[in-house]
């Protein structure tokens, strides 16, 4: 008598489903894998994006202000300073770009936030972010998007018969100021001289460094570097992602995630110094 086994022909149901769950659990596993790696592509497209935006901006912006005095014919700041504003959020000055002996009025160069975007003049951009604007007269010219604050601090001589920098002598170091100009003195951000600006230097918390006259009188020939932070974010929020740092930018602490409207954004700060050679020159 022949026996025949249907086990050997076909699936039986419980094998059926049981193939049929595990498949769904592998397209599944497939799905957040492809998922997971689809999200770390699109976040590493925003950093990326988001630092040579920067990049390419804070270069050239560097590399103009370091031209700040230049003047190859001996004779172009007759009437005119070199550097006319030095504060917080914006500097001004003046290079005789084309090398004729005299200032024209495109070889003036601001460079802040967008104006309209930082109504309280503090650097930080009064609704979330706006673009870093290079001016000329009344002509904005925008080099980056997506900057949330810019800060500006410098460092100087004491006076015209004395070439080296000031520095905060009370500490052991003895670091050089990096000052911003307040009631006509120079006021050093970094208030506890460790040579580092930083939330060590905001003693009563407030998310402002409590800044110290240095008791030296603001003269705008007398700079000779330039501290600046630019604080950029993505270009959208990520609402399962939240930013827990602070960032240093100038005299301000930003922390994102005390912002409802900000803390679902990544942040990236960058700070250069900008030795200002055409200085002192005169
Ligand atoms: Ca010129
Ligand atoms: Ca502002
Ligand atoms: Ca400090
Ligand atoms: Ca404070």
């Amino acid at each position: 008598m022949k026996v025949t086994n249907k086990r050997e022909t076909g699936f039986t149901l419980v094998e059926l489903l049981i193939g049929m769950v595990a498949g769904i659990i592998l397209l599944g596993s497939l799905y957040i894998i492809f998922k997971a790696q689809l999200k770390s592509y699109n976040l590493q497209t925003q950093y990326i994006s988001m630092q040579n935006n920067i990049r390419i901006a804070i270069g050239s912006m560097a590399k103009e202000i370091r031209m700040a005095g230049y003047n190859p014919k001996g004779t172009a700041f007759s009437t005119i300073s070199a550097i006319n504003t030095a504060n917080e959020y914006e500097i001004s000055f003046a290079y005789d770009k084309n090398q004729d002996g005299t200032i024209e009025s495109n070889e003036i160069i601001t460079y802040q936030l967008k104006p309209n975007d930082d109504l309280d003049n503090n650097g930080i951009a009064d609704n979330g972010a706006t673009m870093l604007i290079r001016k000329i007269g009344t002509n904005l010219q925008p080099l980056a998007d997506n900057i949330e604050a810019i800060g500006f601090a410098y460092a100087f001589i004491k006076n015209a018969n004395n070439n080296q920098l000031a520095y905060n002598s009370t500490g052991t170091n003895k670091n050089i100021y990096w000052a911003i100009p307040y009631n006509n003195y120079w006021y050093n951000l970094d208030v506890n001289d460790d040579g580092v600006v930083n939330k060590n230097d905001d003693t009563d918390n407030d998310n402002i460094i409590n800044i110290a006259n240095t008791g030296i009188p603001i003269s705008y020939n007398n700079i000779r570097a330039v501290k600046i932070w630019i604080l950029v974010r993505s270009e959208h929020p990520d609402n399962s992602f939240i930013d827990n740092n602070s960032y240093v930018v100038g005299k301000y602490i930003i922390t994102p995630k005390n912002s409802n409207t900000d803390k679902h954004y990544r942040h990236w700060l960058l700070s250069i110094t900008v030795k200002l050679r055409n200085m002192g020159l005169n």
